[in-house]
């Protein structure tokens, strides 16, 4: 990259403004974002989005899930565009920068573009992915699975809320229901910058994760079936209590992921106990579980040992569980020249930089099943994520944004530039 090239950057006060002004959508009192997918607060930062995006010069479209597509033209229209961005959706807990960093960073990209009069050769298409969050419809990264052909459009749209809200009701209502075929946009590669959602870079002081590999991820619905009965007159030996058993697979899942070291994690986030009363003893509940590894053998092995144990389980507590897997997505490995433009832009950036394996699921994962993909990462403060008190710097955020502006450029070729330092 020439030196005036390097001098090309994003407008690091644009983008932290940007990121600021659409967490107003779904504020919590505590300082994040609650803005679960295809509700109220999605619909507001969607049409902030558009409207930014056509401000920009793009042509905004939107397929069957609501996945928005923001088009920026280039010389040879011919050719595929270079997809960027990433997700607006958060958890309900969430913060300023899950999937807002790379979906604004994008946006940005073309504003720095456009200041700079430059027009690449392949178009650039910035993305806002429906429902990566997952929480309110399963299966996390939802759009971009379907779009990676995982699921039909028809099995998307049909999938019901807690309340029994179907996707298309929910895509109805705010509006976004786009008429575009899912996977008629078709992308050359795609690039996704976002906060790393972990504590590696922070703590060794690097500013650029340059994401080579992704955790493959399986998700569990659970029934626990005992016998509710009198908390009082029942003797102990003789209960069948659902709690108490899920307790017990609690903490199983945490002692197998805890065996199999740092390449697996393992988590029980959700339980509903049917009927809850202080005084009955719990007779039936779900649950949801959530394990993570970055080998295909070592999900195989949680999942066996899963099911051994809840047998084990169950027989001695004489409760029923149903473990039933809802979701399997393969580990991820990045296309190698696309991770290796990455980490070119992040070192004539002169930015510190290391290879990094992302934790947590995205997008570009399901992508990069279809097409070659990347990520890039900036820490993120403590490593905290899916967290109201997410926090990052606005340097870091510039910087990750810089590498995407140039990774971009070096995908898509520059076929001119009004501007001499780019
Ligand atoms: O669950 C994930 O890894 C992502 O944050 N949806
Ligand atoms: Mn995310
Ligand atoms: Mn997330």
């Amino acid at each position: 990259m020439s030196k005036a090239k390097s001098n090309l950057q994003i407008d690091s006060t644009r983008l932290w403004n940007d990121i600021h002004e659409t967490a107003k959508f779904g504020a919590t009192p505590k300082g994040g974002v609650r803005r679960l997918t295809l509700g109220a607060e999605d619909k507001q930062v969607r049409d902030w989005f558009r409207a930014a995006c056509e401000a920009a010069g793009c042509e905004v479209r939107v397929d069957a899930l609501g996945t928005m597509f923001a088009l920026r033209p280039g010389r040879d229209m011919s050719k595929a565009p270079i997809g960027i961005g990433s997700h607006l959706d958060t958890q309900p807990t969430g913060g300023k920068y899950d999937g807002i960093l790379g979906t604004l960073a994008a946006l940005e990209v073309v504003r720095a573009m456009n200041d700079a009069g430059i027009e690449t050769e392949a178009p650039i298409c910035v993305c806002n992915w429906t429902n990566e969050e997952g929480s309110r419809y399963a299966p996390a990264m939802m759009a971009s699975a379907a779009y990676a052909g995982e699921y039909t459009t028809e099995n998307i749209l049909g999938r019901k809320d807690i309340d029994g809200v179907t996707v298309a009701e929910a895509l109805d209502t705010i509006g976004y229901h786009g008429a575009e075929p899912v996977g008629k946009q078709k992308f050359s590669a795609f690039v996704e910058l976002h906060i790393e959602q972990g504590p590696i870079l922070e703590a060794e002081n690097k500013t650029i994760g340059v994401v080579d590999r992704g955790q493959g991820i399986m998700w569990y619905d659970g029934v626990i079936t005992g016998f509710a009965s009198h908390a009082g007159t029942t003797p102990m030996p003789l209960r069948r209590d659902a709690l108490a058993a899920f307790a017990e697979f609690v903490l199983v899942v945490e002692k197998l992921a805890k065996e199999l070291g740092p390449n697996a994690a393992g988590t029980v986030g959700e339980i509903i106990i049917d009927n809850p009363s202080r005084n009955v003893i719990p007779g039936d509940l779900k649950f949801t579980a959530d394990i993570r590894s970055s080998e295909s053998a070592t999900l195989d092995k949680l999942h066996s040992d899963l099911q051994a144990a809840i047998e084990e389980i169950s027989k001695r507590r004489k409760v029923t569980i149903e473990l039933n897997q809802v979701w399997r997505k393969e580990p991820t490995v990045f296309d190698t020249k696309l991770v290796a433009a990455v980490e070119n832009a992040s070192k004539e950036l002169g930015y510190s930089n290391r290879r990094i394996t992302s934790g947590a699921g995205h997008d570009a994962c399901n992508l990069a099943t279809v097409m070659p993909a990347a990520m890039i990462f900036v820490p993120c403060k403590d490593g905290i994520s899916h967290n109201e008190i997410e926090d990052a710097t606005q340097a870091d955020c510039a910087a990750g944004a810089n590498v995407l502006l140039h990774t971009v450029l070096s995908l898509a070729g520059i076929a001119s530039s009004t501007n001499t330092n780019s």
